[in-house]
């Protein structure tokens, strides 16, 4: 049985396709820079957004008109694993993510829940066996249960520790089962909502004990996928304590465990706690820290997780250059955390936003790399730079000065030369390249 029988394999057909039903810039096979498109951009599909999401808002009942929709229970669990599949396949994506409570239905106890996800695991894992899915992540739903009201592992309660600690510990045997690339932790409800009932310490070292003890059952059980945690500031909390890259990279260094993590950033959590897009994945590259990505893109107009595909070309340009600076993801990828809005509620609406996404971060591909050769921003940032290259701006970063000296230098001064930023100038420069690209 098809699920999407009015859909074929959606190929390239070139930019100036008119198909809905094809890509016009992603050209899996195209090299770019010595490695395929597909090589670059490693996508992923979120199994929570394109297979379990209802497409509800705090107002409005779900409209999304799906397929499996006609099935309950484990019968439902078991034909988005069929759809999904088919899904992959026709969009030629090769990777995919979900939590525990997408693929399979909570139990009334954990051993049911547990029971439940080895059925659908070992479907998944057959689906596996005779295709080119591949599996970037899982990661434990511990944030919708009423359990988990206070938090998983910065609750109050400890039955909750406990309880989020097996869920994450069957979460690492079937990343293993599945050959996960990476393991997921975003902070779901850890942080607080009020500080006036909160033992911040408490909560922080729990969550720090919760890691470290994550890591050595992984080592234990030979899982080999990277450790990832993924910042957002608030939403649900009032303030998630894996704030942002900067936050999270303090909070793993305190207790230890910078050598067990990596990030995975999420566009629209940085956007949330007041950064582009491209800071955070700065700032997680400089330190060896950039993981994967969750490709996705806020509203500028609402302050809350909209999760929606990423269309803005500036913003794939700019995260794509410095995914490219990176050396490229590694074992990470490019994940559609993104959902089609409550009005697009057909089927077919899944294909237009995943080729949309795609498109989108081909052309951030394709632009990033020709500015990276061209050596567009460093020429600009190195003449910003210059002073640091010679003079007392080299024994500076030489780390040769001293007050002392700084002093004497900064008294035989006459008035200080600055140079312009040009900030316009690059945009502009920027935006001929974007328009350019596949003239
Ligand atoms: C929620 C997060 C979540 C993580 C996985 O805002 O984006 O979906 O990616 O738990
Ligand atoms: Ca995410
Ligand atoms: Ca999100």
């Amino acid at each position: 049985m098809s699920y999407f029988p009015a859909v074929n394999h959606i190929s390239y057909e070139g930019a100036k396709s008119d198909n809905p039903y094809a890509f016009k810039f992603y050209n899996p096979d195209e090299i770019v820079s010595g490695k395929t498109m597909a090589e670059h951009l490693r996508f992923s599909i979120a199994y929570w957004h394109t297979f379990t999401e209802a497409l509800s808002d705090p107002f409005g009942a779900g409209t999304a008109i799906r397929p499996w929709n006609a099935y309950t229970g484990m019968d439902l669990a078991k034909a988005r694993v069929e759809a999904a599949f088919e899904f992959f396949e026709k969009i030629n994506v090769p990777y995919f993510c979900f939590h525990d409570v997408d693929i399979a239905p909570e139990g009334s106890s954990l051993k049911e829940t547990y029971a439940n996800l080895d059925v659908i695991v070992a479907m998944i894992k057959d689906y596996m066996k005779d295709r080119n899915t591949k599996l970037l992540w899982n990661t434990a739903n511990n944030f919708t249960h009423p359990r988990f009201v206070g938090g998983a592992a910065s609750s109050n309660e400890a039955d909750v520790f406990a309880y989020s600690a097996a869920k994450v510990k069957k979460g690492l045997e079937i990343g293993k089962e599945l050959g996960a690339e990476n393991y997921v932790f975003w902070g779901g409800r850890e942080g607080y909502e009020s500080l006036l009932n909160t033992d911040l310490k408490l909560e922080m070292d729990n969550l720090g004990r919760f890691f470290h003890m994550a890591v050595d059952y992984a080592k234990e059980i030979g899982f080999d996928g990277q450790f990832l945690i993924e910042p957002k500031p608030k939403e649900p909390t009032t303030h998630q304590y894996d704030f942002d890259v900067a936050t999270g990279y303090a909070f793993l260094q305190h207790y230890g465990l910078q050598d067990s993590f990596k990030f995975n950033i999420e566009a629209n959590h940085a956007t949330l706690a007041g950064h582009t897009f491209e800071h955070e994945l700065r700032y997680a590259r400089i330190h060896h820290m950039l993981g994967s990505v969750d490709a996705n893109q806020g509203d500028p107009l609402l302050g809350w997780d909209t999760d929606e595909f990423p269309t803005d070309l500036y913003s794939t340009t700019l995260a794509m250059y410095e995914i490219l600076q990176n050396g490229g993801l590694g074992r990470g990828g490019l994940n559609f955390d993104a959902k089609v809005r409550r009005g697009s509620f057909e089927a077919d609406d899944l294909f237009f936003a995943h080729i949309a996404g795609m498109d989108s971060f081909a052309i951030g591909l394709k632009v990033a790399q020709q500015l990276i050769d061209d050596r567009v921003l460093e020429k600009f940032v190195d003449s910003r730079y210059q002073s640091y290259k010679e003079g007392i701006g080299r024994e500076i970063v030489l780390g040769n000065t001293d007050f002392h000296q700084l002093e004497a230098h900064a008294l035989s001064l006459g008035e200080i030369k600055t140079r312009s930023g040009r900030v316009e100038r690059i945009k502009a420069i920027i935006n001929q390249y974007l328009l350019n690209a596949f003239a």
